[in-house]
């Protein structure tokens, strides 16, 4: 029999563990819409409380989450200013124009990583003629920038910066207990600085389902009508909060094994000729790849070597490591590119 592919295309590829799967049979449940799911309950008060923040509202996904604050946060014919390749701004589908009437003011950062500076320029001022700058949306770790990390001072500058505008600030932060293994430091060290902030657990923390999204209890009273207004109102979810809490318990501390492969594999992938990629850039799970050939049909040579991958560029692989895949795994990844480089 064929042995199972390596898929590194994304840490959401995970599946919920024996334990996990248990915890979520077990799970305590109730009608969540009527707020009556205690599982639900316990997952929200625990990561407001991680957070730093008051209240939380779990919701089906980091999107859900990211548009649930925008639509909060925004009036149509206001705009908003976030980095060019940010998850809300790249992969959410247009969400913000289609749902909200908003407008996103793309910034273009260093590894996905804003400075002050950048938000006073964006920053429209007081001009009948001009857009409102409404929201800064900031994302950590910054996907499409490697996977990155940011430094919380820098982040608290900037964050000092938009609310002297009078901006408000929403965290992507789907990755953000990668940052805070990575970094060493408590979530709260950011989100605690935002007025909303999103949390995953269906990445690296591998749950099937679910984020949560956090902030004032004012907040989320808002963002409550507002997850209903999208359909995102569930009713026994306790047994999908059951995976979350699981996964703070169990999978957190892990993701330090996850780093540590995608640096083992990120030196493995240096070594193959042709293939570029800056070691000091993966910080975190995530590995971004310069590969000599065309990427596109080099995908789908691997898939039948065994190798699952994302191409994100004309000639740039993503290969993000997680629970699912261990060193070997890693290491074997390294391997197949490398021969399906050699017989292109
Ligand atoms: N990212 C996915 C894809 O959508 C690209 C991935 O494979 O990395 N914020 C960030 C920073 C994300 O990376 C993602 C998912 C989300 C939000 C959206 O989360 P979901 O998929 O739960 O809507």
């Amino acid at each position: 029999m064929a042995s199972a592919p390596i898929d590194l295309r994304s840490d959401t590829v995970t599946r919920p563990t024996p334990g996990m799967r248990r915890a979520m049979a077990e799970a305590e449940v109730g009608d969540d819409v009527y707020g009556e799911d205690p599982t639900v309950r316990a997952l929200e008060a625990r990561v407001a409380e991680r957070l730093g923040l008051e209240a939380a509202l779990f919701v089906p996904s980091g999107t859900q989450g990211n548009q649930i604050a925008i639509g909060v946060h925004t009036r149509p014919g206001e705009e908003v200013i976030l980095e060019e390749a940010s998850h809300p701004f790249h992969f959410e589908n247009g969400a913000m124009g289609a749902l909200w009437g908003v407008q996103p003011r793309t910034v273009v950062g260093q590894r996905g990583l804003l400075t002050p500076a950048q938000i006073q320029t964006a920053f429209r001022g007081h001009d009948d003629h001009l857009p409102r700058s409404r929201l800064v949306i900031l994302e950590n770790t910054h996907n499409r920038g490697g996977g990155t990390v940011w430094k919380p001072e820098v982040f608290a500058a900037v964050v000092a910066t938009a609310r002297a505008a009078g901006l408000s600030v929403h965290l992507d932060g789907a990755r953000l207990f990668n940052a805070e293994v990575a970094a060493g430091v408590p979530a709260s060290s950011w989100a605690r600085l935002t007025d909303s902030t999103t949390v995953c657990f269906s990445k690296g923390l591998g749950a099937p389902v679910g984020s949560v999204l956090s902030g004032s209890e004012a907040f989320v009273a808002e963002a409550r009508r507002l997850r209903k207004r999208l359909g995102g109102g569930m009713r026994q979810a306790g047994i999908l909060a059951a995976a979350c809490l699981y996964a703070l318990d169990h999978h957190l501390s892990r993701l330090a094994e996850d780093h540590e492969n995608a640096r083992v594999l990120a030196h493995r992938l240096a070594q193959i000729p042709g293939v570029r990629l800056e070691l000091d850039r993966v910080e975190t799970n995530m590995v971004y790849a310069d590969v000599p050939v065309e990427a596109a049909p080099l995908v789908s040579r691997l898939r039948v070597a065994g190798l699952l991958v994302n191409s994100v560029g004309p000639r740039t692989l993503r290969l993000v490591c997680h629970l699912d895949v261990d060193r070997a795994g890693c290491e074997r990844a390294a391997d197949i590119l490398r021969a399906s480089l050699d017989t292109k």
